[in-house]
């Protein structure tokens, strides 16, 4: 069969057809189009690394939305709030001819395209806080990190931010041991790798041990470059479902009992649902019991980023539950699995992991032991978006519900930390607050602000959809460096 004759290749073709509607015609067409037409496949695909066969759209808005149905019933079953709302089919006649919305008929292009790099700059930037920020292991005042960003031969960016701060406190990594691990082992592979994709570059990476957070500055970056070169946002290309995330805020520790009371309903007021407290020995019990006395209904977290030695678990139990405390993070050290699977043990709040959690390894080791009953998931900790999904994906199958952490981030950042809590297997709130509770001046363009019902919005721009202000940058930049392959 020739599909230049047969009147229904025809009337898909000419009206620049898409994967949807090649499924939906008969087998001998499909057959035939498939070995006739660059860029289709029989199974319904279409494979938009064949230039001809890219933006290739349908009309037909009735299959597509139905298509679409139950992909969202699906992202449902992993929980969380999806758009299904917006795109309930209505029947052919209803939607044939409304645009529902112009993500349905985006280009459909594999996860990842060839690119060919150009450039890498290595930015070290420091942006002063809106207030210090004091946990169990230290007060910061004045955030130092690092961004990267990626140039392609055919002009696309893509940006990055690496999570390590000045000092090895959260761990062990610093800025300066991430610009060595970027500019001496990272940056050289990186460019001798033929066809440089986030999956390729860790597979590379990998036989370097540690330095998750050198790693995922780079991965984030080839993360938003390779969307931005579909056309895609980052959270479309790794398959987020949500246009909003919900949000809550952590609370550094106070030079007061009264001040941290005052700074939690200045947050509620701003619209925060969810308030977690950085807790340590000695700032515990009465802080908590405060801020549950003046805020009986808040839904209240506590983070003792590994100060508590493991014999603290009677009373740590006490005052969680007395308060009301819906989850305890990190109460022990890093390595200590046990003293954690101890205390989750029949507790009325939700033990959660972060630090100790930095592979699929130490996730598994610890799902085994019940140590968790909920995960921490920061691209930093864990080498990037990639390594990130898998381990929620991970926990979910163990029916451990998992929320995205921060650690300050500038705007870049965040960005990619929204675009992995809008994924399917991240259930619970994310540790992201907006623009103004980090920083006076933002580097990226638009802020991101608090929406209703404690969120932000996931942007819907090409790749982390926000946009580097070099001039911001430029005005907080310390030091600056860019290699050619
Ligand atoms: O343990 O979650 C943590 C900040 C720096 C280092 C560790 C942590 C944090 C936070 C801040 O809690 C969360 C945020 O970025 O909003
Ligand atoms: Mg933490």
């Amino acid at each position: 069969m020739n599909v230049e004759r047969s009147p229904t290749a025809r009337k898909f073709l000419g009206r620049g057809s898409e994967f949807v509607f090649f499924l939906n015609c008969g087998r001998t067409v499909r057959r035939a189009m498939a070995s006739q037409v660059p860029g289709l496949r029989e199974g319904g695909e279409s494979d938009c690394s064949d230039p001809r066969a890219r933006g290739i759209r349908t009309p037909d808005l009735a299959v597509k939305s139905r298509l679409l149905y139950r992909a969202e019933l699906r992202a449902q079953r992993w929980g969380g709030p999806t758009r299904t709302r917006e795109i309930k089919p209505r029947g052919r006649a209803l939607s044939r001819g409304r645009l529902l919305s112009p993500t349905y008929v985006a280009e459909r292009s594999p996860n990842s395209v060839t690119m060919r790099l150009a450039s890498l700059r290595l930015d070290e930037a420091e942006l002063p806080l809106v207030e210090p920020f004091e946990t169990s292991f230290g007060v910061e005042r004045n955030r130092r990190f690092l961004l990267v960003r990626v140039e392609t031969k055919d002009g696309e960016e893509g940006w990055g931010e690496c999570g390590a701060a000045a000092d090895p406190l959260y761990s062990s990594e610093s800025v300066a041991t991430a610009r060595w691990m970027i500019a001496e082992r990272l940056v050289p592979l990186l460019f001798r790798l033929e066809d440089p994709t986030p999956e390729s570059f860790l597979r590379e990476a990998a036989r370097f041990r540690g330095h998750p957070m050198a790693k995922a500055a780079i991965e984030l970056a080839l993360q938003d470059a390779s969307a931005r070169s579909t056309g895609r946002s980052l959270s479309e290309a790794i398959g987020g479902r949500r246009r909003r995330v919900r949000v809550g805020v952590s609370v550094g520790i106070q030079t007061s009992i009264p001040r941290l009371v005052d700074r939690v309903g200045r947050y509620l007021e701003a619209g925060y649902g969810r308030i977690k407290l950085k807790v340590r020995p000695g700032w515990d019990a009465a802080p908590v019991a405060a801020v549950r006395h003046a805020y009986p209904d808040v839904e209240l977290w506590v983070d003792a980023n590994q100060a508590y030695p493991t014999r603290s678990a009677v009373q740590i139990r006490a005052w969680a539950q007395k308060y009301g405390v819906a989850q305890v993070e990190q109460p022990f050290a890093e390595r200590a699995i046990r003293a954690h699977a101890e205390l989750a043990r029949d507790a009325r709040f939700r033990v959660c992991l972060d630090e100790s959690i930095v592979d699929a390894s130490s996730l598994e080791d610890a799902l085994d032991a019940r140590a968790l009953t909920s995960l921490n998931v920061k691209v930093a900790r864990v080498g990037g978006l990639a390594v990130g999904r898998s381990l929620a994906r991970t926990a979910a199958r163990a029916k451990v519900p998992s929320w995205v952490g921060g650690i300050l981030e500038s705007g870049v950042g965040r960005a990619h930390n929204v675009a992995l809590a809008s994924t399917p297997p991240f259930v619970l709130s994310s540790d992201l607050s907006a623009s103004d509770r980090y920083y006076r001046e933002e580097l990226t363009d638009p802020p991101f602000v608090l929406g209703p019902g404690s969120t932000l919005e996931v942007p819907r721009g090409p790749g982390i959809g926000v946009e580097v202000v070099e001039r911001n940058l430029r005005k907080h930049r310390r030091a600056s460096r860019t290699f050619r392959p």
